[in-house]
């Protein structure tokens, strides 16, 4: 078969080669002395060690702001006086730091000259302290007035022939206040166009427990975690993505309940860990076991596994029954509540043990004994990260998570329940204000009554279509509120091209990044305030909101001076946008930021579950969203909880697969793309990954040692990476060094953003649209090592090595 190549080079990521690069097991536990150091080195490294540790002392505390490092809940009690992380702490220093560009800077460098440089350097450059509007006769950004810049973008979105030639992306750390102003805004002008990162992210799990719940969020809250006999973890990295998350998985762990991982990388977070807030396990240099049972499933083998416990829970219930037992699964429960379960169990007879083995990547007894510790638990707690929704299935595993908790009435019951660990800290939030590309009818009819105006009923675009939409033509003004699109994103090159073609892209942000230099004809970028700085408006600072992983809504302020006098807020931007754009409006845009108590007094009128917003959210703490689960409501179809079941072998039936047959002489893997212990998303830390052992370097991929063997590869072997995919456009990317690693055979793992250009934007979810960035279909091809060529900016990062535990 003939490939064609892509028509613009392909994003090639520059080896990250030098003289501190070095791969070196880690042995301690997470967590631990490191950590502490890694957060001196930097607050150090971002210049605010002074400011730093007020800063820091005022994470996610009552009277502080909401850390902007994950969506794991808060404790408030006299134990937790430190509500951060290591990389909380990282995440704050980062936009904390008094590092600044300013006109001076992008004076001395064209956007060209940018674009060549890594994403570490445009992060690292500093905060944004002024508006700016690309300049295409330089090359240049140029200082551009406020008032200028919501005019250009008025005047673009009123020449469009359509609203729904406009996209309005989100990233999940924008306020509830910002994402209500801004979907309210978006329906004004006349679209539903809301690409949001959780499209990339845990719309698996929206869409699927709508489905299967009712309600498109997890069931537990914090305090179920301290009545839970086992807790299984399927496909996250909390050591990493999510470090206060072991606190609590330690207190399951110490009070004797069991934990369980089930993940094809053995994660160190997931091992072992020693808290650094907990003063006499630090001292004595002691840690706690997390996982007692660690499984290692091939990537993608999840579905077959839930399906597999499942057939053991029937084939073991079938006895029971059979000698006058009680039944294994909730008969009452299910009898009252649900629908489905009989089709569910007809479909899982059906199949074959020897299909379902052949897709877990667990042996016939490993598959037997998770079956068994979940029979076992009399409460269950089921967590998932993106393990499980990155992939063509992850719609289908997040409805086998429900079915399994749904046979077993691990629902609406203390101690058990579904628990999707969510990434940024607002993205449950902004899907609950209203940033949804689909719509319910009910928030499209509140938002007519209450301001007097006609949403638009016509879905809209999420992330896929609309990069497909710019490539052609049909989406022509792109707005971020956040975020770095160009990267995030999956099929970079393709993606970025669709960026460029059109009229004019806006970026409201913090810090530089890439999406900023991938412009369109005209284009803006619009510097915000962080999370960490005080915002000023007319009736004084203000304060926003946030809902956490478990739907707890509480208020975060900062503390900090705004890093230049030129910022404007998320809502105040969205405002002034929106009544540029939208002069015959009847609503009062700018006098809702005068206050943002008006914002939560509109949210209030708009979702009965924020009754009493303002009432509610002050006191310390904040509020709690039940789950209508909880009480045994069902926002479903019949009414009911719906076991829902797709055959295996479609779950398994790879459109991919007969292309990658004309491979028979390559070796196909499957590549997962992760992130490291220094990034966060796209914004990169260091270039270390400390608990995988890896430093100094990004450009690696883990490999079993047998298929490194396999391969006919050598030691400090280098490859090319090239995915494979039935539209036959190559993507490669170069020059990775393979880290022999405990991973299963034929699974390959590399971080994440470095891999996107591997990632085809056709391979995605059918229903969820989320693009498969657990398992991409890659080939090797052997390279030779590359020559050291370091920039002085990676090697700052890889000479801060890390100081050796006392
Ligand atoms: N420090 C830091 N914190 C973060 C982020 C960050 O980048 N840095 N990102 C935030 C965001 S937006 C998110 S969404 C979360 C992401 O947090 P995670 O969900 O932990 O995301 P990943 O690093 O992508 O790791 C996915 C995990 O899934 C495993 N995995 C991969 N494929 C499979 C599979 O097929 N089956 C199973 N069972 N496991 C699999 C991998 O081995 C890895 O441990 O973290 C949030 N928090
Ligand atoms: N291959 C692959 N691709 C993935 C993933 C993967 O696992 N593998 N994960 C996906 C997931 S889970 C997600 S959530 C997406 C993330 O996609 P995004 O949310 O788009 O990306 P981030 O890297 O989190 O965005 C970082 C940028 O946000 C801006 N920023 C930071 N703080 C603020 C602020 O307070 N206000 C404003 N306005 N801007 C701010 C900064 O300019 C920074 O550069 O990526 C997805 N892409
Ligand atoms: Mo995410």
């Amino acid at each position: 078969m003939s490939r064609k190549e892509n028509d613009t080079t392909p994003v090639q990521p520059k080896p990250r080669l030098n003289n501190a690069s070095r791969i070196e097991a880690y042995t301690q536990p997470a967590g631990g002395w490191g950590a502490l150091f890694s957060v001196v080195r930097n607050l150090k490294q971002q210049q605010i060690l002074s400011k730093g540790s007020i800063t820091l002392l005022n994470i996610n505390q009552p009277t502080g702001f909401d850390c902007p490092g994950c969506a794991w809940p808060e404790k408030h009690d006299a134990e937790h006086l430190f509500n951060f992380c290591e990389n909380g702490a990282k995440a704050v220093a980062f936009e904390a730091t008094s590092k600044q560009v300013t006109a001076d800077f992008f004076a001395a460098h064209t956007v060209s000259w940018l674009a060549e440089q890594s994403d570490y350097f445009l992060e690292d450059s500093g905060r944004l302290t002024q508006p700016l509007r690309y300049d295409a006769a330089t090359d240049q950004y140029l200082p551009i007035s406020w008032e200028a810049a919501f005019d250009l973008i008025a005047q673009h979105l009123q020449a469009l022939e359509h609203p729904d030639q406009a996209a309005f992306y989100t990233s999940g750390r924008t306020s509830n206040e910002a994402a209500f102003l801004y979907q309210l805004f978006v329906r004004s002008y006349g679209s539903n166009n809301f690409p949001d990162c959780s499209n990339m992210c845990h719309e698996a799990t929206s869409y699927a427990l709508t489905q299967s719940i009712g309600h498109g969020k997890g069931t537990v809250t914090l305090e179920d975690f301290e009545h839970a006999d086992a807790v299984f973890s399927f496909g996250h990295n909390p050591g990493t993505n999510h470090p206060r998350m072991l606190s609590t998985l330690r207190a399951v762990s110490k009070r004797g309940g069991t934990i369980i991982a089930i993940n094809p990388l053995k994660e160190r977070g997931l091992e072992r860990f020693q808290d650094p807030q907990a003063p006499l396990e630090m001292m004595s240099n002691r840690s706690t076991p997390i996982s007692k049972y660690y499984f290692q499933p091939c990537i993608g083998g999840d579905y077959a596994i839930l399906f597999g416990m499942l057939k053991h829970l029937i084939e073991w219930d079938h006895a029971a029954v059979a000698v006058g037992k009680a039944s294994v699964f909730d008969r009452d429960f299910i009898a009252q509540q649900t629908v489905g379960f009989e089709a569910m169990l007809a479909e899982i007879e059906r199949t074959q043990w020897s299909a379902i083995h052949a897709r877990t990547g667990l042996s016939a007894t490993q598959l037997q004994a998770l079956a068994q510790l979940y029979l076992d638990a009399d409460r269950a707690i089921l967590c998932w990260g993106m393990g499980i929704t990155q992939h063509r299935h992850g719609t289908a595993n997040v409805h086998m998570l429900a079915n399994l908790a749904l046979a077993r009435g691990q629902i609406a019951r203390q101690g058990a329940g579904l628990c999707p660990v969510r990434g940024h800290s607002n993205v449950q939030g902004d899907r609950t204000m209203g940033i949804n590309e689909h719509p319910s009818t009910n928030l499209l009819d509140q938002l007519d009554r209450v301001f007097d105006m006609q949403a638009p009923r016509q879905h809209g675009l999420g992330v896929v279509a609309t990069i497909n939409a710019m490539a052609e033509d049909r989406v022509k003004v792109f707005i971020a509120l956040g975020g770095n699109f160009a990267v995030a994103t999956p099929d970079s090159v393709y993606t970025q091209a669709a960026l460029r073609r059109c009229q004019l892209t806006v970026h409201v942000a913090t810090k530089l990044n890439r999406s900023h230099l991938v412009c369109g004809r005209e284009a803006l970028i619009l510097p915000c305030l962080g999370r960490t700085e005080v915002d000023l408006q007319t009736h004084g600072p203000q304060a926003i909101s946030v809902e956490d992983s478990m739907s707890n809504i509480h208020l975060s302020a900062g503390r900090n001076p705004p890093t230049s006098s030129d910022l404007l807020s998320e809502p105040d931007i969205v405002a002034r946008m929106a009544a540029a754009t939208l002069p015959n409006s009847t609503i009062q845009w700018r006098w809702y930021v005068e206050s943002y108590d008006r914002i939560r007094d509109a949210i209030a009128e708009v979702f009965p579950d924020f009754h009493d917003f303002n009432a509610r959210v002050y006191p310390s703490g904040g509020f709690h969203l039940t789950h209508p689960a909880n009480q045994y409501r069902w926002n479903t179809p019949s009414a009911k909880a719906q076991f829902i079941i797709a055959p295996l072998e479609e779950v398994y039936a790879d459109p991919e697969s007969q292309f990658a047959d004309a491979f028979v002489a390559s070796k196909v893997y499957t590549l997962m793309t992760i992130r490291s212990h220094d990034q966060y998303n796209t914004t990169l830390y260091g270039l270390d990954d400390r608990y995988r052992g890896v430093y100094g370097q990004r450009q690696v991929l883990f490999m079993h040692a047998e298929d490194i063997q396999a391969a006919g590869f050598t030691a400090q072997q280098w490859v090319d990476i090239e995915s494979i995919y039935s539209d036959g456009v190559k993507r490669i990317i170069h020059g990775f060094l393979i880290v022999p690693y405990n991973i299963p055979r034929s699974s390959l793992a590399a971080y994440y953003p470095e891999t996107n250009p591997l990632v085809a934007l056709l391979s995605h979810d059918p229903h969820a649209k989320i693009p498969a960035s657990k398992s991409v279909p890659v080939i090797l091809h052997p390279v030779a090592a590359p020559t050291a060529q370091t920039s002085s900016e990676e090697n700052a990062v890889a000479q801060t090595g890390e100081p050796l535990a006392p």
